[in-house]
Order: structure tokens, then sequence, then C-alpha cells
């Protein structure tokens, strides 16, 4: 299927600001890092792809609101579209020199979901997502994975980061998960997970303390390719809650079912 104009703006943004990251890459020592709270590092390198994004999406659909993880809320004329930007998903990754991070691009219109781009320079992998219009990586259309056992599946997470509570119940809902499937993987870049889930190569994905950009563009790009995404009680609430739980409508069913047990003793 031929991108539509604006997932086209979406997708030049992405690879623009993805070039001047694999540039940073390349020399991450020499970057300047400072610390947003505990544990948490921003560099030079999020805020020159978010520069690079800004600057696209604002020259090619003057007026739309933004979401950024840097800059946060830009107001804009048309309270209609609202951009949904992380520059750099997995920044942790990024200054140790793991080749796992991405820059996440969705687009709400009227409060909607209606296109997602998600791209790892390091692996150029492009996973691009319109309403309607099917999941593709490199023009190739996603599925998600069919496995319906959960003892077959690999089941993808993220552990709750320095400053964010609830680790508690976290180690609950990790070991019960543990018991019950094929494998676990924390990968460290959210976006990219649900890439991943969208293609078929994790066949479930949950995590909390995430923020709107981590997900947007990645609850659409299951979504279209087949899966359920929901936040852990089976709703929509996954931005306000800052919690996901996704993978295919049976796997899906499942997780909740997992995440919902009390510590199961073994
Ligand atoms: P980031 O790299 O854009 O900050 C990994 O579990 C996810 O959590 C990533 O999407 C990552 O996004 C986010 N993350 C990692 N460490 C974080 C921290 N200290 N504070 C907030 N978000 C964090
Ligand atoms: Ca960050
Ligand atoms: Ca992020
Ligand atoms: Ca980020």
């Amino acid at each position: 299927m031929p991108r539509s104009a604006i997932l086209n703006v979406m997708v030049q943004a992405a690879m623009k600001a993805g070039r001047s990251l694999a540039r940073d890459f390349g020399e991450v020592q020499n970057l300047q890092v400072s610390l947003k709270g505990p544990g948490d590092f921003v560099s030079q390198a999020d805020h020159k792809a978010e520069e690079i994004i800004h600057a696209e999406l604002s020259r090619a659909r003057p007026g739309y609101a933004f979401l950024m993880e840097e800059r946060g809320e830009v107001s804009g004329e048309d309270d209609q579209h609202r951009w949904i930007v992380d520059p750099l998903d997995g920044t942790t990754n990024f200054l140790h020199g793991l080749p796992i991070f991405s820059i996440s691009i969705g687009l709400e219109r009227q409060g909607q979901i209606v296109a997602g781009v998600i791209y790892n320079p390091a692996m150029d992998e492009l996973y691009t997502a319109e309403r309607g219009g099917g999941a593709f990586m490199n023009d190739r259309r996603l599925r998600v994975a069919s496995r319906t056992k959960l003892t077959d599946t690999v089941i993808g997470t993220g552990v709750p980061h320095l400053g964010r509570g609830h680790h508690g119940n976290y180690l609950i809902e990790l070991r019960n998960v543990m018991a019950e499937v094929s494998g676990v993987r924390r990968l460290g870049s959210a976006a990219l997970d649900l890439a991943y889930v969208a293609a078929g190569r994790m066949d479930g994905f949950w995590e909390h303390a995430l923020s709107p950009w981590d997900m947007a563009a990645g609850i659409l790009m299951i979504r279209e390719a087949g899966g359920f995404v929901s936040d852990p009680a089976g709703g929509n609430g996954m931005f306000e809650s800052g919690s996901i739980v996704a993978g295919n409508e049976i796997i899906h069913r499942a997780l909740l079912k997992t995440l919902k047990k009390p510590l199961v003793p073994r």
C-alpha cells in the first residue's frame, strides 16, 4: 500500500533524526549528558533529534500541536491534531553503546492515533502504520505472532526505573509471568518492544510507568498488525495509567489474567 502524504512526512522526519542519532552513536563518549532525575539521563543526541523532528513536522504541518519528551507540550492553532514524539527511546542503551533504541512519532487526530512511525537507525528498520491501512516494516506487511499457548511465548517487559515505585508489585508480576512463559526479554526501548510485538518477534509485552510518547505509535502498530493492546484492567487508559499490556487476542487475554494473580508460591 502506498504511504499517505502525512505518513511520508513522518518517515522523512524520523529518518533525518535517525541520521543524527547514528552520527552521535558513533562517538557517544563525546556527548554532553545531564540528569533529569534519579537514573534518568538525557543527552545532546536526544535534544538534537527532537529539534530535527520538531522542525520537519512543523514545516510540513504548521499549527499542529506537539507532545514531546524533552520539550513537553507545544500548543498549536489546530486543536484537532497533535504529534506525540519520543526523539530517542532507549537513551540508557544509547549511552552504553547498545544499538537497541528508536525514534517514535505518533499522530493524534481528535484524540485518536491515526499514524505511527518507529525507526531504529542502528538496524535501519522502519516501522510504519496508518489507521485502517495496516502496519509495515520496511514495506513488509506485519502480523502479530500466532502462538496461543503462553508456555510457547516470548514476552517482553520493562523493569520500572529508579525513581519510579511499584517494584514490589512488578516483581510479583514478573515471577508469575516467568513461571508461565518460554522466555522473558527486557530490551530497554518500549517503542521498539511494541514494534517487535507488531512484527511477531515477541508474542506479548507489558510495562508500567510509561509515557504517551513511548506508546503512541506502538499502540497503533500492534492494532494494525491484528494485535490487542490495553491497560492492565483491559481498558483503553494506557496514556492515563502509563501501563500497557499487548499481544495477539489470546495471549493478551492470558497476560491480563496472569498479571492479576497474587504471588503464586513455588
Ligand atoms: P527513554 O529512553 O525515552 O527515557 C524502558 O523501560 C522505557 O522506559 C524506555 O521507553 C525509556 O524511555 C523509559 N525510561 C527509562 N529510564 C527512565 C527513567 N529513569 N525515567 C523515565 N523513563 C525512563
Ligand atoms: Ca528519557
Ligand atoms: Ca521513551
Ligand atoms: Ca526519550
